[in-house]
């Protein structure tokens, strides 16, 4: 038998696409498939996918319809892959640029592509391949680039269609230009039931800036598998910051304020696990996307931006009817839903923080669970993996917006960062203006979470949140978003904020849903709505704005005891952040000019307040 036969050869023919047929050639060659499927925007070809990951045992069925579960490497091997793997995401440069960039894990090109191509040799050996099409972006806008996938992995194929947008025909219209991503993903050997990658320790996702493609083996999790979600993050960093638009690991909200006519859109970035799809989801708020946007100047003088996604590969931890009922009414009703490292009995999936009472056993993260279930350290392992995620599309929401789809994307007044900081910085601090928070952005630090692998919380630098799909140096980076800034009439407003501000003995100083009366004061700045008191490091809501803001949208009476030691202006907390920052920029040589000005004379102001009250903390009330 072909591994290719007619039916599938036409349409790949159709395409009238020579670099899509070589391409497909090299690595059918390569990675020796015993069956190759082309899959077009069909509803048929897309059931045939969906169908397919059943059949081959990669998604399990649940008793909702619609509902499917899926397991990555098991956690009980000497090695797993239920998150990101960072150490094995290697960035391929030519040989004069290795050990430029001090936060980029590099490899010299032609090294690395010899050893993943030998690692790839046969990888898809009595799999079944699809070849995918897909548009990041909306259809037919200034902001898409096309992309092919070509994996042995019906969970990935069927990740995809939730996540992004079809292609097929899209690739029609490229009239045989070469001007799209690509990604060739196999999960390698597989072992057990349900079948999970066996040779994780030749896991490697290898980033091929020079051919704009990422070719990725031994592995299933999202996060390393699926191209267009992160790996084509990494390519479309590196086009934007050599052409002149931003490609950020951002969500898009639309923010609608009680009894005004208005609403705004707001972009935000937090490092995973850290409240950014929590954010985009607040109730009475629309989403247009959870994780990845692209941004342009647009003619209107704005920044608009697009959700290159059209669905969410969201954490479920924590989602509970209470904190988030709009995804956990989402989650517990039947519609296409892909759950993934998740307890599962009796077709019934549970998780961490889902409100439920627990059952004693069933099939998890680390195959056949029982209550009490050690791993080799002697650590009980929980029901469900902290990183277990459900992947869902974004029209399926309630809450969706309307401009999901807009090719014109969505017109952006603000920008909010953020990370996991328990000591430093207070809930919100809006910028002085752009440059300002470019700063504010580039200084994001933020405690390390289950959504890579290695120790949880360690403090790191996230500037942007974007750090782990960095391509290109930081300085070439925030120049461009300094440049950016420039160019618009109208500059979003920057904000940092911090959700996990914890007191001496480690409680957390705010509710999960405060983050609404956050969101809710920063567009009200934009239109100026509200005061702000001016602090070293930025301007800080006034008490009696955020005591209505709290009584109006979550009836809480928001004490002055708690402002006071949320927006307290910590000096020596601060400074030591900034030597933080400083030591990191400092290893890089080509940091712009306009950074250094910002972090001095924040420093400089910051020491003059620490000289006039000698305090560890300054109340708002005193400055
Ligand atoms: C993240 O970790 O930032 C995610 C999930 O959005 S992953 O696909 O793993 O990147
Ligand atoms: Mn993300």
């Amino acid at each position: 038998m072909e591994i290719i036969d007619e039916t599938n050869l036409a349409k790949l023919k159709a395409l009238k696409n020579e670099t899509v047929q070589k391409v497909v050639n090299e690595f059918i060659s390569l990675c020796k498939p015993s069956k190759v499927t082309v899959i077009t925007d069909s509803q048929e070809d897309i059931n045939y996918v969906r169908n397919r990951a059943i059949e081959l045992g990669e998604e399990i069925k649940l008793k909702l319809n619609g509902h499917t579960v899926h397991y990555d490497g098991f956690f009980t091997m000497s090695n797993h892959d239920q998150a990101r793997d960072k150490k094995n995401t290697q960035v391929l440069v030519p040989k004069n640029e290795l050990d430029l960039y001090p936060w980029i894990n590099t490899m010299e090109r032609e090294k690395g592509l010899k050893e993943i191509l030998e690692i790839m040799e046969g990888c898809m050996k009595d799999h079944e391949c699809v070849i995918r099409f897909f548009c990041l972006g909306p259809i037919n806008s200034k902001f898409s680039i096309l992309a092919l996938q070509m994996t042995d992995s019906f969970y990935v194929a069927h990740s995809e269609d939730i996540l992004y947008r079809a292609g097929y025909e899209e690739f029609k219209k490229l009239d045989g230009s070469d001007e799209f991503f690509y990604f060739i993903h196999s999960s390698g050997e597989l072992t057990g039931d349900p079948p999970v990658t066996k040779n994780l320790d030749k896991r490697r996702i290898y980033i091929d800036l020079k051919e704009g493609r990422v070719l990725s083996v031994n592995n299933q999790y999202a996060g390393n598998s699926l191209g267009l979600k992160k790996l084509a993050l990494r390519l479309g960093i590196y086009k934007a910051n050599n052409e002149d638009w931003l490609a950020e690991h951002y969500f898009i909200m639309g923010v609608h304020p009680k009894g005004k006519k208005r609403s705004s859109f707001f972009c935000g970035a937090f490092p995973s696990a850290c409240g950014k799809t929590s954010t985009a989801m607040l109730p009475g708020q629309t989403i247009v996307g959870d994780d990845i946007a692209y941004l342009r100047v647009w003619e209107d003088g704005f920044a608009h931006s697009v959700n290159i996604e059209k669905g969410i590969f969201g954490i479920i931890k924590d989602v509970n009817a209470k904190d988030d009922p709009v995804i956990f009414d989402a989650l517990t009703t039947p519609r296409e839903t892909i759950f993934s490292n998740v307890l599962v009995k009796d077709g019934t999936c549970y998780w961490i923080g889902d409100g439920r009472i627990t059952p004693d056993d069933g099939m998890n993260f680390s195959a056949n669970w029982y209550k009490g279930k050690k791993d080799k350290n002697r650590k009980e392992i929980p029901h469900a993996h902290p990183n277990a995620r459900y992947t869902i599309g974004i029209e399926e929401l309630d809450n969706a917006d309307p401009n999901l789809h807009n090719p014109d994307g969505v017109s952006i007044h603000g920008i909010l960062y953020g990370g996991r900081d328990s000591d430093t910085m207070p809930p919100i601090v809006e910028s002085i203006h752009w440059e300002h928070g470019v700063f504010l952005g580039a200084s994001i630090e933020s405690e390390t979470t289950s959504a890579t692998l290695g120790a949880e919380g360690v403090r790191m630098q996230q500037p942007m949140a974007n750090l782990d799909f960095m391509v290109v140096s930081l300085g070439k980076y925030l120049k461009n978003h300094q440049e950016f800034g420039k160019r618009l009439k109208y500059p979003p407003k920057v904000f940092a904020t911090n959700y996990f501000l914890k007191n001496k003995i480690g409680k957390y100083l705010n509710g999960i849903l405060d983050k609404l009366c956050w969101v809710i004061w920063a567009e009200g700045r934009v239109y100026d709505d509200f005061k702000a008191i001016k602090t070293p490091i930025g301007y800080i809501p006034e008490y009696l704005d955020l005591k209505a803001l709290f009584k109006q949208y979550l009836n809480k009476d928001y004490k002055k005891e708690d402002y006071i030691q949320q927006f307290s202006i910590r000096p020596i907390k601060l400074l030591e952040k900034l030597d933080r920052v400083e030591t990191m920029y400092k290893k890089e040589k080509w940091v712009p000019e306009f950074f250094w000005n910002v972090l001095n004379n924040q420093r400089n102001l910051l020491l003059k307040l620490k000289s006039k009250f000698n305090y560890e903390e300054i109340s708002p009330f005193l400055l």
